[in-house]
This record gives C-alpha cells, sequence and structure tokens, in this order.
C-alpha cells in the first residue's frame, strides 16, 4: 500500500499539461503544442482567479470601465482585464493565430504565431461579471477550431463552422475552489487548482452527465416573454414536486452544477429576442461540446446546437441544456405532447 506522501505526489503529478498528452496518447509535436495552449489557457485562467480573490483589495479592479462591449452590454473593469489576460497568455507562443472574444467586436490577431499556428481561441473571457460585484461564482468559456480550408479567412468566413468539429472546449469556474473543465473530444475531465503548487491537478475523469436530475435553471424574471411551451414547462417544473430552481447569473456555475448533478439549464428566446441571449461560438458550443462528451444534450429547442452553421463570430441563440431526460421533458413542452 502506497504510502500517504506517495499518494500525494501521485495526485500532484496528474497535472493538466500532462493530463493533455495521456489524451492524446502520444509526444507528438501536435500533442505537445496542444498540451502548450491548455497550459497557457490555464495561465490566463490563474492570472484571472488571483485578480478576483484580492479585487476587493485593488484600486480600481471593480466596478465598470464606462464602455459598451460588441453585445451592448457594460462592460466590467474585470471583463476587460480577462480579455487582457487571454490575449497576453497566448502572444510569443506561436500556438494560436487569432483570438476571438465577447469582448472585442474584430477577433484579435496574433502575427507572431500565424506562422506556426493556423489554430484560433475563442472566448468569453469573464461570464457572468455582473456577479462579481456580489463576490458570486464567475466563469471564462474557450473553444480551439482549426480554420477552414475552403473558407477565406476575410471577415473570419472560416471561423463561421459548426460547433461539432470544435477541437477542444472547456471553461474555468471561479468558485470556492477554481476549477478547469474540459473536452478534447476523449470524454469530460475537470482539474482543480492547487495555489500553492500553482497547477491545475486532475480531480475528476470521465464525467457523465446523470441521465435525469432535479435541477431547472432559467431566470423565471421573464416568463411573460417566453413561448406557451416554454411557460408549460415551467409550469410542469412547479407542479412535478421533482424540480427544484437553481439560478446564480452565471452560465458557467449554473451549467456546472448541471454537469455534475443533472437537470437542465435554459435561456430561451423572448417574443422581443427570438434569438435568446447567449452567444454561440463562444458560450453555446463549448459547453454543448462538453455536454454531449458527458452524455448530455445541448439544443435550440429545434436543432442540436452542434450542428448549427453560424452565420457571425457574435450570433446568439437560444438555449436547452443539460440531461437527456430533462431536457427531452422541455422539447414534449414545446411541441405540445407534454402538458403542466
Ligand atoms: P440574465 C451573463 O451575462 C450571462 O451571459 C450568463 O452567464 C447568464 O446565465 C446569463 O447571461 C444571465 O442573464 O438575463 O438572467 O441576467
Amino acid at each position: 500500500m502506497p504510502s500517504s506522501a506517495e499518494r500525494e505526489i501521485a495526485r500532484d503529478v496528474l497535472t493538466l499539461s500532462r493530463h493533455v498528452l495521456q489524451q492524446f496518447g502520444s509526444f507528438t509535436a501536435e500533442a505537445q503544442d496542444f498540451s502548450a495552449l491548455m497550459n497557457r489557457i490555464a495561465l490566463a485562467g490563474k492570472m484571472i482567479a488571483r485578480r478576483l480573490s484580492q479585487a476587493g483589495l485593488i484600486e480600481g479592479a471593480l466596478g465598470v470601465t464606462g464602455n459598451v462591449n460588441v453585445q451592448g452590454e457594460e462592460q466590467q473593469r474585470m471583463d476587460e482585464y480577462a480579455n487582457r489576460a487571454f490575449i497576453r497568455a497566448l502572444e510569443q507562443t506561436g500556438l494560436v493565430c487569432r483570438l476571438v472574444s465577447e469582448e472585442m467586436k474584430t477577433p484579435a490577431r496574433l502575427p507572431e504565431n500565424c506562422s506556426l499556428s493556423r489554430l484560433a481561441l475563442l472566448v468569453d473571457p469573464l461570464d457572468g461579471s455582473s456577479n462579481i460585484e456580489a463576490n458570486l461564482s464567475v466563469g471564462s468559456i474557450f473553444s480551439v477550431l482549426q480554420p477552414l480550408e475552403d473558407r477565406p479567412e476575410a471577415d473570419h468566413q472560416d471561423l463561421l463552422q459548426p460547433g461539432r468539429r470544435q477541437l477542444a472546449a472547456g471553461y474555468i469556474l471561479y468558485g470556492p475552489s477554481t476549477q478547469l473543465v474540459y473536452s478534447v473530444g476523449k470524454g469530460v475531465h475537470s482539474f482543480t487548482l492547487d495555489p500553492s503548487l500553482g497547477e491545475f491537478i486532475l480531480s475528476q475523469s470521465d464525467i457523465r452527465i446523470p441521465e435525469r436530475g432535479s435541477v431547472y435553471s432559467l431566470n423565471e424574471g421573464y416568463f411573460c416573454q417566453w413561448s406557451e411551451g416554454i411557460q408549460n414547462f415551467i409550469r410542469y417544473a412547479h407542479r412535478q414536486g421533482s424540480y427544484t430552481s437553481r439560478y446564480s447569473g452565471a452560465l458557467v456555475a449554473d451549467f456546472h452544477r448541471i454537469l455534475l448533478q443533472g437537470g437542465v439549464y435554459l435561456y430561451p428566446g423572448t417574443r422581443q429576442k427570438p434569438e435568446g441571449k447567449l452567444r454561440l461560438m463562444y458560450e453555446a458550443n463549448p459547453l454543448a461540446f462538453l455536454a454531449e462528451q458527458a452524455g448530455g444534450v445541448a439544443t435550440t429547442g429545434t436543432e442540436a446546437i452542434l450542428d448549427i452553421v453560424p452565420h457571425s463570430l457574435h450570433q446568439r441563440v437560444p438555449l436547452i441544456i443539460g440531461s437527456r431526460e430533462n431536457v427531452e421533458e422541455v422539447l414534449r413542452c414545446l411541441e405540445g405532447s407534454l402538458r403542466p
């Protein structure tokens, strides 16, 4: 029986960079590059986690910049910091040529990298940032794409590809602990940041989303703006007695709960905004990739998220994501075969 010291060492060496190599099953240049890329994404996450933990003590760290982002939302100073952290973490690495971000109308191009890599990283650098002032959980969401060979780079048309083509996707959850969850298409795996080591250490392998859960997660404040089908699902959930409502206002935190405990998260369209609020390329697609890898489902209500052919980098989509049986109940309410 290994000693506790030996078990501790065995745990501590299961870092994110080594796990990526294990996922590739090789030490090829491609595997090494992907391992390095995940490490740089993790570095951005560590910088953001550190800033968040001290934000209340750092002058000018909190509050708004006075700018409005491409989504028309008030930009928090932490949004701008997080965006800069991802850009700086990827410069001079040779790993990523373009960075698409919720915080930038047009992607950042890293010319020193482009001769070595054509990969694009798409991020929501700090999702749910309105939670920061209340010291609640927020997250970063990322997606990795190989540009399409047969589409022009002009206007970034070569990135407008269905989410099923993602090479990798994941998120970093800044909560009581900082966790990184990712997939390269071989299951979903989570890592917990050990600040004393400065490393993300493997904490859960091959996460499977329960077939069914008790949580439904959406902002019921919009009830009167939703379709009859969504309203009927809410009525059904209220009358079932087996559902419980959880909604934090941060997609990453709400999805993480669904991934581990089961249930369904919804951000439906409304009559005024039928496309909803969430962005396809760097919110819905990465989480849908993880959900399907974990045995779950992600849909607009009429189409699988991962099958959508994008028309623009910042387009929005309705999102219904989670356990297979719970999503099925939503879809049956939408088609009218299930009534409250
Ligand atoms: P609402 C945060 O702005 C976000 O994109 C998601 O993280 C979150 O789930 C949702 O929007 C919250 O939006 O309209 O409920 O405040």
